[in-house]
């Protein structure tokens, strides 16, 4: 396993990156503001797929469970700052439901994601929203992700959606779902990567950057966050760390 593909997890903490050249020379000197995101949604919709597709653009047919949390990084540039996203991949079993706040807490942004052809999954990303809504910080980006569309026959537009596409969570009411709440809305492929940079994109375009650059002390220092039982804080100077940047 390469230096980028790693992840860590609440028991081997590792941190995972992909190179690439999409930030010219200059703005490397720019000094990133973390953000830090984290995922959520019920077992296997795809949220460990959706963060290594984002940050090493790769894709592993059949990912092994993630247990307890993984954490990995990756940055993105926009306009003329740098972001780097501190990503918390949380497990979505139920026995690791307990853990989820300490992820949450102090989270700037969450990607909320389901399975486009699982409409239960729709319904555990819904009671994750309201979690996030009563007990996160109550400025933090949420967005929702439907994942693995790839898996469905794509319609023509007005025509109906069918049992048959394998789609059980139609667009237009995740979507409205979505609009209600005040979130953002994707629908993505982490096997194809459609969309996958987009939701990254879009949650570093509203966060309120200005706020979080102020001289003020912040919650996040030191380049990494608080260290959570049986991790380190992260220092910045891992050599997995990524310094490319994907969006
Ligand atoms: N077809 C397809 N399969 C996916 C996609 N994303 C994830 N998977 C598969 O779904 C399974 C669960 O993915 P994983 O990322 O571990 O889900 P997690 O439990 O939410 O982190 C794995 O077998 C993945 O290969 C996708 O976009 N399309
Ligand atoms: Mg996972």
């Amino acid at each position: 396993m390469s230096n980028n593909s790693r992840q860590g997890t609440a028991e081997s903490p590792a941190r995972a990156g992909g190179e690439s050249n999409n930030v010219p020379s200059q703005n490397n000197n720019l000094k990133p503001v973390q953000v830090k995101l984290v995922l959520l949604g019920e077992a296997a919709v795809g949220k460990s797929s959706l963060v290594l597709r984002f940050v090493n653009n790769e894709f592993q047919e059949n990912k092994e469970p993630t247990i307890g949390a993984a954490f990995l990084t990756q940055k993105c540039r926009l306009e003329d700052k740098v972001i780097k996203f501190e990503i918390w991949d949380t497990a979505g079993q139920e026995r690791f439901h307990s853990l989820a706040p300490m992820y949450y807490r102090n989270a700037q942004a969450a990607v909320v994601v389901y399975d486009v052809t699982k409409s239960a999954s729709l319904d555990k990303a819904k009671s994750w929203v309201k979690e996030l809504q009563r007990q996160a910080n109550p400025n933090i980006v949420i967005a929702l992700a439907g994942n693995k569309i790839d898996l469905v026959q794509p319609t023509e537009e007005g025509e109906e959606e069918s049992a048959e596409s394998g789609r059980q969570v139609p667009t237009d009411e995740a979507k409205a779902y979505a609009m209600e709440a005040g979130l953002l809305f994707f629908e993505t492929s982490a096997k194809k990567g459609d969309g996958v940079r987009d939701v990254f994109t879009e949650i570093a375009k509203k966060i309120p950057l200005e706020l979080m650059m102020s001289p003020r002390p912040r919650q996040i220092v030191n380049g990494g966050p608080s260290p959570l039982p049986g991790l380190p804080r992260a220092n910045g100077q891992n050599p997995g760390q990524n310094s490319g940047c994907s969006c």
